[in-house]
């Protein structure tokens, strides 16, 4: 893992639309028509966002360390990835930056299955993540387990992207993208929150779109 480098200029434009409120509606009603959410403009493409490092594991070096307060601390391989139960997933992406993508198709091992092979402790509370270009973020167990949510190793039937989190990232599609951390090292069980990356530069703890949970 690398240090997570100087804030560079997006970093600090970013920390800047927080401050200003940037792209925030006021509407925060989900209408029952709508697809997407308040905000929000619809890309075909998919944008490449992050700190600007882009790390570079082979499959056979992949290692993710899942810890803290569970029964069954594990690192796991790229064998043991695929070893558990697989799941395809079809969900849309809510970048804060204002641009959605609908219908991604997704590989993975859902959240449920990690979990159930972990066996989280009761006082478990939050999950926080660590990437392998030293981005970090967090989130509530809750939003963890989601059905939804999983450990993704495919896009659309092949490898995930390597600018886009490959060989495996977390989609967490509820909330907004930066919680779905790119290039994942650890899953980590808490006992207590602790804010990431951008969550102590202004963006919001929970991050829900529908909400318009932007800043904090
Ligand atoms: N490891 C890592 N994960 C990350 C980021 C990052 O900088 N590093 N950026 C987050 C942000 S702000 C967004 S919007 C999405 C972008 O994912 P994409 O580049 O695949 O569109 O990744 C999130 N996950
Ligand atoms: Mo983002």
């Amino acid at each position: 893992m690398t240090d997570i480098p100087e804030d560079s200029k997006l970093t600090r434009s970013k920390s800047r639309w927080a401050e200003l409120g940037k792209f925030l509606t006021g509407k925060t009603s989900r209408p029952e028509d709508s697809r997407l959410p308040p905000g929000q403009h619809l890309v075909r493409n998919w944008p490449v966002l992050d700190l600007g490092q882009t790390p570079n594991v082979a499959r056979e070096n992949w290692r993710l360390d899942i810890a803290g307060a569970i029964e069954a601390p594990i690192t796991w391989t790229w064998h043991d990835l695929m070893s558990a139960p697989q799941t395809h997933k079809l969900s849309d992406i809510h970048c804060v930056t204002s641009w959605s993508r609908y219908d991604n198709n997704w590989d993975g091992v859902t959240t449920h299955d990690l979990m159930e092979a972990v066996r989280p402790r009761a006082e478990a509370t939050h999950v926080l993540f660590t990437s392998n270009d030293g981005y970090t973020t967090n989130m509530a167990i809750e939003d963890f387990a989601s059905p939804e949510a999983l450990l993704v190793h495919s896009w659309e039937g092949a490898p995930l992207p390597l600018d886009h989190g490959g060989p495996v990232r977390l989609v967490v599609p509820h909330l907004y993208f930066w919680k779905s951390p790119k290039w994942i090292r650890r899953i980590e069980f808490a006992t207590r929150d602790h804010p990431g990356f951008w969550e102590v530069r202004g963006y919001h703890n929970h991050a829900d779109p529908w909400l318009e949970e932007r800043y904090s």
